[in-house]
């Protein structure tokens, strides 16, 4: 019943909008009302153009002073600089030419605009016109490509040169966890065919290898400064996507293949802590947050900087908050803290 109500309303809508056009059409109906734009139309559409041109340099001035904040700080990775070079070079050059080709176009549009016994110049084509701007886009798009393809093939290129610590992350609806391979720095052997909830097995570690006993599973990803991680990724269930942001990675996840990519961390979290786009985004979000408290709303206690490991494939429910704590520390602290968990071995033998 309802929606016959709704149709209908808006069926008598639709008729009022009509009726009204039609008395205001016919209330004009003295004065010029030819379907042909005469001079004055088009120098009024002219102006229009230079109008527009204003709102859309206005709008890119605006959202560049307003929104730049919202930027990634400096990147906390080897390759991460690499990676931002290559961005802003392509930010520049698209907005250069954005400029002065929206200029042009909107200044032609206004110069030869229509006027009465004005004809336009026609000839069918101009060669070295035509030259030039297909030879210039060539030559820069295909100096970028070749910058990004080889950027990326460096970025891309997983070995195991300069001894790297191996990491496994493990996505499931809707968690993370990683895995390090222990003493000798190597996983042992997992299938999700082997989880067994009953023992903490959540990762379906293989008992009888070796490797696995002393692989160390856990809910926080630390990493020393400076040390080459190659990681490796497994899904559970359906496709994820591990994002860290701050040090330019990202790699999907997929049910039943490991995938690979490796970085170097290259600032601490304390470091980062005291980056001034970090102090400042922190400032931002703790005003919000204090304003929050004062008015009893739920995450209004303040908030500090982390790295942070998201998931970045909508994979359900709680995909928004499918996230994981990153901590980059010295050598010191990282062995600390490696020393305080347990093993797989440890974990199996207290379950029995
Ligand atoms: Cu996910």
């Amino acid at each position: 019943m309802t929606i016959v109500l709704t149709i209908a309303v808006l069926v008598l809508v639709a008729i009022a909008i009509w009726q009204m056009t039609k008395i205001f059409e016919l209330s004009q109906i003295k004065t010029d009302n030819s379907q042909i734009a005469n001079d004055k139309d088009n120098k009024y559409n002219g102006y229009l153009l230079f109008g527009f041109l204003i709102f859309i340099y206005g709008i890119t001035i605006f959202s560049f002073a307003k929104y730049s904040k919202f930027l990634l700080p400096e990147a906390a990775s080897e390759h991460g600089g690499e990676y931002d070079l290559l961005m802003y070079i392509s930010f520049v050059i698209i907005f250069i030419v954005q400029t002065i080709t929206q200029a042009l176009l909107h200044y032609f549009g206004y110069k030869y605009r229509g006027e009465k016994g004005k004809k336009a110049l026609f000839y069918a084509d101009n060669d070295k016109l035509e030259f030039i701007w297909t030879i210039i886009p060539v030559v820069v798009l295909a100096g970028l490509i070749l910058w990004g393809l080889y950027t990326w093939t460096n970025i891309m290129d997983v070995n195991d040169e300069d001894d790297p610590l191996i990491v496994e992350l493990y996505a499931q609806q809707f968690n993370w966890t990683a895995r390090y391979g222990g003493e000798d720095n190597e996983l042992g052997m997992a299938n999700v065919r082997m989880i067994d909830i009953n023992k903490a097995n959540v990762l379906g570690l293989d008992e009888s290898d070796p490797y696995a006993s002393d692989d160390i599973i856990t809910k926080e990803l630390h990493l020393p400064v400076g040390r080459k991680v190659n990681f490796r990724f497994r899904s559970q269930d359906v496709l994820h996507s591990a994002y860290m942001p701050h040090f330019r990675a990202q790699m999907n996840c997929v049910p039943g293949m490991i995938t690979e990519f490796s970085f170097t961390p290259t600032i601490t979290t304390e470091e980062m802590r005291q980056n001034p786009e970090v102090i400042e985004k922190v400032k931002r979000t703790n005003k919000i947050r204090a304003e929050r408290a004062a008015l009893g709303q739920p995450n209004g206690d303040p908030w500090e900087f982390d790295y942070v490991l998201l998931c970045n494939k909508i994979c359900g429910k709680s995909h928004y908050n499918m996230q994981m704590k990153i901590i980059v520390e010295t050598e010191e602290e990282y062995q600390k803290w490696l020393e305080e968990q347990q093993t797989f071995g440890q974990t199996m033998a207290s379950m029995n």
